[in-house]
């Protein structure tokens, strides 16, 4: 049985006010959802002031990005050193912004992705392909490419420690949804790809859909048999929809 996790991705947004406004509403409504982990990832200066306002309560805290390096002259670099230090225990990496925007590559996502299990993090690990290449029928080459990079580099048994995220790219802050039968379909054969290396870890292993998750969409998406929850952006910052989005989860 693979407990759902909805993880709210802020990206680069939010201020201490809205934050502890919508902090205060998350933390009043999600007290009663145990059947769900709720988790949200602000932005890293803002880790800190998330954390002290979690408190006892039971929403876990990640981050959007961490560096491959533990320490050392990397400016402008936090390490997962750091991340758990400040009471993070997951890591969003890989994120197709973080692909298309900063230009990482699957090699630097693999050596991220090994120092965030090192220093005792949950990488949660995005993979997703483009509008042109779905069109293309290439949709499980890119993704299978961007996993395999990840499985052959770091060993199957660090994903027994690890959540894999399938964001579309076309889906992703459009507005544009898979359909649930889309998303069943690429979770499935994820979930297959990894059982080539071990089908343990594969049962195990929690496969989340993200790309305009929202109130509306997340039950039929959530209802299939691979999507184990959500990594949600825009709707993560209205309190109400991303608590709808985690009770649908249940
Ligand atoms: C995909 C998702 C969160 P949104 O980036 O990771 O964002 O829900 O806004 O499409």
């Amino acid at each position: 049985m693979r407990k759902a996790i909805v993880a709210g991705n802020w990206k680069m947004n939010g201020n201490s006010e809205s934050i502890n406004e919508l902090m205060g509403t998350l933390i009043a409504s999600l007290q009663d959802l145990d059947a769900v982990e709720a988790l949200v990832c602000p932005p890293a200066v803002y880790l800190s002031q998330v954390k002290s306002l979690i408190g006892n309560a039971s929403i876990a805290l990640g981050a959007q990005n961490a560096s491959q390096f533990e320490s050392g002259a990397y400016t402008g670099e936090n390490s997962p050193g750091m991340l758990t230090d400040l009471g993070c225990q997951y890591v969003i990496l890989g994120h197709s912004e973080r692909r298309a925007i900063f230009g990482e590559k699957d090699a630097d996502i693999a050596a991220k992705f090994n120092a965030a299990i090192d220093a005792g993090l949950v990488p949660i690990l995005c993979v997703g392909e483009t509008l042109e290449e779905r069109e293309d029928e290439r949709t499980m080459a890119v993704v299978g490419g961007q996993l395999k990079a990840v499985l052959d580099a770091c060993g199957v048994e660090s994903f027994a420690k690890a959540v894999i995220a399938y964001e579309p790219v076309w889906a992703i802050g459009t507005g544009k949804t898979a359909t649930p039968e889309q998303a069943q379909d690429v979770h499935q054969s994820v979930r297959a790809i990894v059982a080539e290396y071990s089908a343990e870890v594969a049962a195990g292993v929690r496969i989340l859909y993200g790309g305009s998750v929202n109130a509306a969409n997340a039950d039929e998406l959530f209802a299939n048999p691979d999507v184990d929850g959500g990594l949600v952006g825009g709707a993560s910052l209205k309190p109400n929809d991303f608590i709808a989005i985690c009770r649908a989860a249940a």
